[in-house]
């Protein structure tokens, strides 16, 4: 097995040193940073897949997650060598209240950034007062929402409600995603956009603007 087969397998295994190693190890080969991370995640789909049929518990969960952060922190950076120097919009992201997911979020970050949108990162459990009070602070063309779970879903729709309600609904996009969220879903609440991984996240706050 390559190293890229590996690392993937370190991730779903939870093996965090491995995960590292490996991860520069990739990184050291050279190739597409951006197929190796939607590898990853579907990876990490996988783990979510194993936990519904109780084939491993929340700790192994939790250790899948902490490796797949772990191998991030080594690739996040070497995709930003190159990054656009064009700087474009601003993006505040978040995940709403109750969600406490970041990865993926952390990932569509890391992507923006590297392609000259400026972020905003509000972190998760995130009030939907909260995205409009900095969305408005720091003058944001968009408002990207990450939410992983069917509970935490209806806090994107409460952002939008409330930008209505402040009159605001006109300045401000808004874009959502993650995992169990779906382009229906996404017009159902009436968001502006959704993408379903990094790179279309990234189309679509250039589309945005
Ligand atoms: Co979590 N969890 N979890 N979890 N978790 C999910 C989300 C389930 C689907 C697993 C399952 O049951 N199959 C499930 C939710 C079920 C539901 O919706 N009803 C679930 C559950 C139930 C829970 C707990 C309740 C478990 C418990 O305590 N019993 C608990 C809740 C915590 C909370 O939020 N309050 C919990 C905890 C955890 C951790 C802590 C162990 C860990 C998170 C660690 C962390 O983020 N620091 C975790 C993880 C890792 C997962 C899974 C396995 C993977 C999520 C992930 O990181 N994916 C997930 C299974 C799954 O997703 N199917 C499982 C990888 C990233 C890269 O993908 O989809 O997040 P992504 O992001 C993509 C994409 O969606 C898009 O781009 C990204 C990059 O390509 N995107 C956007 C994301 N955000 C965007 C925003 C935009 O504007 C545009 C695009």
């Amino acid at each position: 097995m390559g190293s890229r087969e590996n690392l993937i397998q370190a991730v779903i295994d939870g093996d965090r040193q491995a995960a590292e190693n490996l991860a520069e190890e990739v990184v050291a080969g050279g190739g597409d940073l951006k197929e190796v991370t939607e590898r990853l995640t579907d990876a990490m789909r996988m783990v979510g897949e194993k936990f519904n049929r109780f084939e491993i518990f929340l700790p192994e969960m939790m250790l899948a997650a902490e490796a797949m952060t772990r191998a991030m922190k080594v690739i996040g950076p070497k995709m930003m060598v190159g990054a656009g120097i064009q700087k474009k919009g601003k993006v505040v992201i978040g995940a709403p209240s109750g969600d406490m997911h970041e990865i993926g979020k952390d990932i569509v970050i890391t992507v923006l950034k590297a392609s000259g949108f400026e972020i905003v990162n509000l972190g998760t459990n995130v009030d939907a007062l909260e995205f409009i009070k900095k969305a408005q602070e720091t003058k944001a063309d968009i408002i990207g929402i990450s939410t992983l779970m069917t509970t935490t879903m209806p806090g994107a729709g409460e952002v939008i409600e409330l930008l209505k309600e402040k009159g605001l609904r006109d300045q401000i996009k808004v874009m959502v995603g993650g995992a169990p969220t779906s382009l229906e879903w996404a017009k159902a609440i009436g968001a502006d956009g959704w993408a379903e991984n990094a790179s279309q996240a990234v189309n679509l706050a250039e589309q945005l603007l």
